[in-house]
C-alpha cells in the first residue's frame, strides 16, 4: 500500500483572458515553485479547448502508427506515446500560453525553450515500470555522445521545468512529486534507489500525489524527485512538456519537434523561438526513444508483412501483363 504525504500543494487559479488579474496568481505560482518545486495551475484552458485536445488525442491513440497510418509509438507493454505536436492546433497554443511561459521564465530567471513535448498514455498494469527519479544531475548528458554536460554549479539553478497537462480528472496514476526535493540538486544522481537510506526515506516521505482535474497543469522543477503514481491499475493520458533554461543549455531542444507547418501561422518570432524553431538538438530524430520499436523482436516480421501487404494487387497487374502479352 502506497502512503503519500498529505502536504497541501499550492493550486493557483488563473484567468486566461486577463493577464492583469492573473499577475498576483503568477507570483504565487513562482513562490510555490521556489518553496516546494511544484505548483498546480488551474483555469488556463476552457472546456471547449480541452474537448478539442482530447478528441485529437483519441484519434492518435486508437492504434499504433503502422506504415504511415495515424497512430502512436508503442514504447513498452504499458506505455504508448507520440510527439505532442502531432496532435496539432490547440496543443501548440497551450505550449506557448503566455502566463505559463512567464511563470517558467520568471522562476528560471532566463528565457526557456520547449525541449520535449510528449503525448502519453500509461496503462494501469499494476506494477512499477517508471520509478521516481530526477531528470537532471551534475554530469548529466542526454546521450553518451552528446557534447553538452551539466555542471554542479548549473544544478544550483532551475535548469528545467516540466509540465503535466491532465487530459481527464486524474487520481490513481497521477503525477507525483517529492515536495522540496528540488533543493537537494540531485547531488547523488537521478536514481532514487542509489541514495543513502536516510535520504531516500526523507525524499519518499515528502511525496505528494498531485490529484487534479481535466485541464490542470502540474508545473514542477525537474531537479526534484517525481514520476507517475505506480503501481497503478488505472489508465491515464497526459501531455508532458519540458522547458529547458536557455541561459544553461542555449537555444537547444532534445530532438527536433515534428511541427505541422500550418500550426506556425500567426505565431510571433518569440513564440517560435520558445517552441524551438531553428534550435540545435542533442539527439538526432532517427535515434530518439520514440524510434525504439525498430529494436523490437516483432519489427522484422511486421516490416515483412507491410512489404507484402500490396502483393495481391501487384500479382493482379503481373497476371494481366502476362496475359496481355500473349
Ligand atoms: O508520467 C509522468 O507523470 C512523469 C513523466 C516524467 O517524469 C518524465 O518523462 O521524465
Ligand atoms: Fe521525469
Amino acid at each position: 500500500m502506497k502512503a503519500y504525504s498529505d502536504h497541501e500543494l499550492t493550486c493557483v487559479c488563473l484567468d486566461a483572458n486577463s493577464e492583469a488579474q492573473s499577475s498576483e496568481g503568477q507570483s504565487k505560482a513562482v513562490s510555490a515553485l521556489e518553496r516546494d518545486g511544484v505548483v498546480v495551475l488551474r483555469g488556463l484552458y476552457d472546456s471547449d479547448f480541452m474537448e478539442q485536445l482530447v478528441q485529437r488525442f483519441a484519434v492518435y491513440f486508437a492504434r499504433p502508427s503502422v506504415s504511415g497510418a495515424v497512430g502512436y509509438a508503442q514504447l513498452s507493454h504499458a506505455k504508448t506515446a507520440t510527439s505532442a505536436f502531432t496532435l496539432g492546433g490547440p496543443i501548440v497554443k497551450m505550449m506557448i500560453q503566455h502566463q505559463l511561459i512567464e511563470i517558467i521564465e520568471s522562476y528560471m530567471a532566463s528565457k526557456c525553450v520547449l525541449a520535449e513535448a510528449t503525448a502519453k498514455h500509461d496503462r494501469g498494469v499494476g506494477y512499477t515500470y517508471f520509478p521516481m527519479h530526477a531528470d537532471f544531475s551534475a554530469g548529466w548528458k542526454k546521450s553518451p555522445t552528446a557534447t553538452f554536460e551539466l555542471t554542479a554549479e548549473e544544478m544550483k539553478k532551475p535548469v528545467g521545468v516540466g509540465v503535466a497537462l491532465y487530459l481527464h480528472d486524474t487520481t490513481e496514476g497521477a503525477f507525483c512529486y517529492s515536495v522540496g526535493s528540488h533543493k537537494l540538486e540531485a547531488k547523488e544522481g537521478v536514481r532514487l534507489a542509489r541514495y543513502p537510506a536516510d535520504l531516500q526515506q526523507q525524499i519518499t516521505s515528502n511525496i505528494v500525489r498531485c490529484d487534479g482535474r481535466r485541464g490542470d497543469l502540474v508545473v514542477f522543477d525537474d531537479r526534484g524527485f517525481h514520476g507517475p503514481d505506480q503501481p497503478s491499475k488505472t489508465d491515464r493520458s497526459v501531455i508532458l512538456l519540458d522547458y529547458y533554461r536557455e541561459d544553461t543549455f542555449g537555444h537547444t531542444v532534445v530532438t527536433p519537434h515534428p511541427i505541422w507547418s500550418s500550426d506556425l501561422a500567426g505565431l510571433t518570432l518569440e513564440e517560435m523561438h520558445t517552441l524551438g524553431v531553428g534550435a540545435s538538438y542533442m539527439v538526432p530524430p532517427e535515434n530518439h526513444v520514440k524510434t525504439r520499436y525498430s529494436k523490437n523482436i516483432f519489427y522484422n516480421l511486421i516490416t515483412r508483412m507491410i512489404k507484402m501487404s500490396y502483393f495481391h494487387t501487384h500479382l493482379k497487374y503481373k497476371i494481366k501483363e502476362i496475359i496481355g502479352n500473349n
